[in-house]
């Protein structure tokens, strides 16, 4: 085999031990790696039900057949782990140098399961792995750790780490690597922490098998070479993501004051332009030639220190709570880096936190913009303290809780809060967040650009056509090869260089419909994940589950150019149901019988229909 190892490294924490098993080149073919791998990792291994913060639950480390190869932006890895924060199937994505790492060292993924009995690092070191006593890390930020782990192992290792807010098991705790690159928003790190695993070392000196060495490295020269000729990529060195700040305001979509409205008047103070002037380099993840890590410097009343800013984070922790000063945003956003959680669950909960309390739904007062109590806010999500505590579990566990109207402004699809596009009048970009599968993320459809060039407020089935394709390419292809897809969106990289890639390190010929269906056969495995996990817990499939909260539908945005709009509930349910048939699931979103089949997924058919009734 090449492209692959065809290894996966399994250490149980709980007896210490670890094996490496083969990976079956057939697994390998149909769901080629990093998420694919991942999703049919967790479905054929973990008990269904099973707690997330449990001992048996498996967090799952893997790469792709790209990933670590001198290729465009090819330093990314998959962390996933059924989610605390869902209780349905969740992953991200890191640019670290632990991908790289991970396949030198000789494996396609690495399964962790059981619990240590105290904090523990492991390190792996090639075919050498130690499970390593951790209590010297245990409480110490991620950066803090980051750095003792380097003094110790070396400046060559790759390192996974979580903070604070993981071992605390905040249930949007995530995973960060090279002090700020974070990843597995649905609370990927408390996974870790449940295990009591502080930190995942990696060294690796092998090379990768590979199908072809010289074409390799003559079509990588290529593909770069195109790249630096992108008209964007002067542009995309100075902002990275952060332009997104200006252009999603002036379109009405950037999320204001929890999501109620698309334009926030401070929005320049806390765009693309203000963060240039402060910042102060630019980094990268491994192997990519468009480096779109903002490190800017900020300062209050004296105080230095550096952040990484990006589009996503900056929305959330700025418009959306109300905070219009890039110096207090970047200070928000270093906490949550350092804390480890994510940055778009943060911007959530702090944004339900102000509205529920100037509703009168909570006895503490705070208002939009209020820095202090944010900063204050956010140590007590990380040590579970008061409201603090409450809002460590996201929205939709609060508002469970408190009931009533509490549930109209949680802000979240199947438990997983929204990222940084208001949908008011957007509803392409609606369905995207309704049925990405991992609940309320961007990253397997920013639609919302595509939408925005078409007629916004149709619901067509042209929109729900485009969104699956753009849902097979990233979230299917570019999330299993397991690459940046940054090179193809935003310097315009041909899309079927990924195919020659491909075809290069593995020897196999992929086409597009090859693709597709590996694709298709990912979302409908992930979700029959999510319904036999929900099922499990005795709760049903249903459209609900795919459908974003009521305010976009209830409530118009009140300013901006896009005043009165809000979304249709029927046109939402019709572009649905025929991506449902698009999909090939029933009228509740549920996979039929034959999809199963057509898709190589006969053994998921007969699990699954133990626990629902499927339909042919
Ligand atoms: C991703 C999500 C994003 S998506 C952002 S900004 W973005 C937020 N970043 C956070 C952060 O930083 N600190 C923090 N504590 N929490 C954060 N939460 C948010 O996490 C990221 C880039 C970006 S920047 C994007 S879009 C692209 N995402 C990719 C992806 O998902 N897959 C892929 N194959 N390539 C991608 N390329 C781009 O990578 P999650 P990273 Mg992250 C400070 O993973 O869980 O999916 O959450 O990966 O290495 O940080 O790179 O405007
Ligand atoms: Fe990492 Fe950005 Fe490069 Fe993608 S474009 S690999 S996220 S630095």
């Amino acid at each position: 085999m090449f492209g692959w190892w065809g290894k996966l490294l399994r250490i149980d924490l709980s007896s210490g031990r670890h094996i490496v098993n083969n990976i079956d080149e057939d697994v390998l073919l149909k769901f080629l790696g990093g998420r694919g791998l991942a999703a049919y990792i967790l479905w054929s291994e973990l008990q269904p039900g099973v707690d997330p913060l449990s001992p048996l639950n498996k967090l799952v480390i893997a790469g792709g057949p790209l990933t670590g190869l001198l290729l465009p932006s090819s330093g990314k890895l998959v962390v996933a782990a059924k989610s605390p924060l869902t209780n349905g199937y969740g992953d991200g994505s890191i640019g670290t140098k632990a991908a790289v790492n991970l396949r030198k060292a000789g494996y396609d993924a690495i399964v962790i399961e059981g619990k240590a009995r105290k904090p523990s690092v492991i390190f792996i070191d090639n075919d050498k792995i130690d499970i390593l006593p951790a209590d010297d890390l245990w409480g110490l930020t991620t950066v803090d750790t980051e750095l003792k782990l380097i003094k110790t192992f070396g400046e060559d290792v790759g390192v996974l780490t979580i903070g604070p807010a993981g071992e605390n098991l905040v249930r949007f705790a995530s995973v960060i690597s090279e002090f700020g690159r974070s990843g597995g928003r649905p609370g990927i790190g408390a996974v870790m922490g449940s295990k009591n695993l502080k930190a995942v070392v990696i060294r690796g000196s092998k090379d990768v098998p590979l199908h072809d060495l010289t074409s390799l490295l003559s079509i990588s020269r290529e593909a770069y070479e195109a790249i630096k000729k992108s008209d964007n990529y002067s542009f995309w060195l100075r902002q990275g993501t952060m332009s997104t700040i200006e252009w999603a305001n002036s379109n009405s979509c950037l999320p204001t004051y929890n999501f109620r409205e698309g334009v926030f008047d401070d929005a320049n103070k806390i765009g693309g332009n203000a963060m240039e002037l402060i910042k102060v380099r630019q980094k990268g993840c491994p192997y990519c030639e468009i480096p779109c890590g903002n490190v800017v410097k900020y300062v209050i009343n004296g105080y230095e220190n550096e952040a990484e800013l990006d589009y996503e984070n900056v929305a959330m922790l700025g418009s959306n709570i109300g905070l219009g000063d890039l110096n207090k945003v970047s200070d928000l956003n270093y906490m949550a880096d350092a804390y480890g959680m994510d940055s778009i669950s943060l911007g959530n909960v702090l944004a339900y936190a102000v509205e529920l309390s100037e509703k009168g739904l909570i006895k503490e007062r705070m208002t939009w913009g209020d820095y202090r109590t944010f900063k204050e806010l956010i140590k007590d999500i990380t040590y579970r303290r008061g409201l603090g505590n409450e809002l460590a579990n996201g929205v939709r566990y609060l508002s469970i809780k408190l009931g009533g109207d509490a549930v109209k402004y949680a802000m979240h699809v199947k438990g997983l809060e929204i990222s940084a596009y208001d949908c008011h009048a957007a509803p392409g970009m609606a369905l995207a967040y309704g049925t990405s599968p991992i609940g309320a993320h961007h990253k397997d459809a920013w639609f919302i650009a595509t939408e925005i060039k078409m007629n916004r407020f149709q619901y067509s089935k042209e929109k729900v056509e485009r969104l699956i394709w753009m849902q097979n390419v990233r979230g299917g292809l570019f999330e299993s090869l397991t690459v940046c897809r940054f090179p193809w969106l935003e310097t315009s990289l041909d899309l079927n260089y990924y195919l020659r890639f491909l075809e290069i390190a593995t020897g196999v010929r992929y086409v597009w419909d090859d693709i597709y269906l590996i694709a298709n056969r990912i979302y409908t495995l992930i979700r029959a994940f999510w319904i036999r996990e929900y099922a499990a817990d005795g709760v049903q499939w249903g459209m609900q589950f795919d459908t974003p909260p009521a305010r976009w539908f209830e409530e118009p945005l009140s300013r901006g150019i896009l005043a009165g709009s809000r979304l249709d509930i029927d046109g939402y349910r019709s572009m649905l149901k025929y991506y449902y048939d698009l999909r090939g699931w029933d009228n509740n979103g549920v996979p039929r019988k034959s999809t199963l089949k057509a898709l190589g997924l006969n053994d998921v058919a007969d699990i699954l229909s133990t626990y629902v009734e499927l339909s042919d």
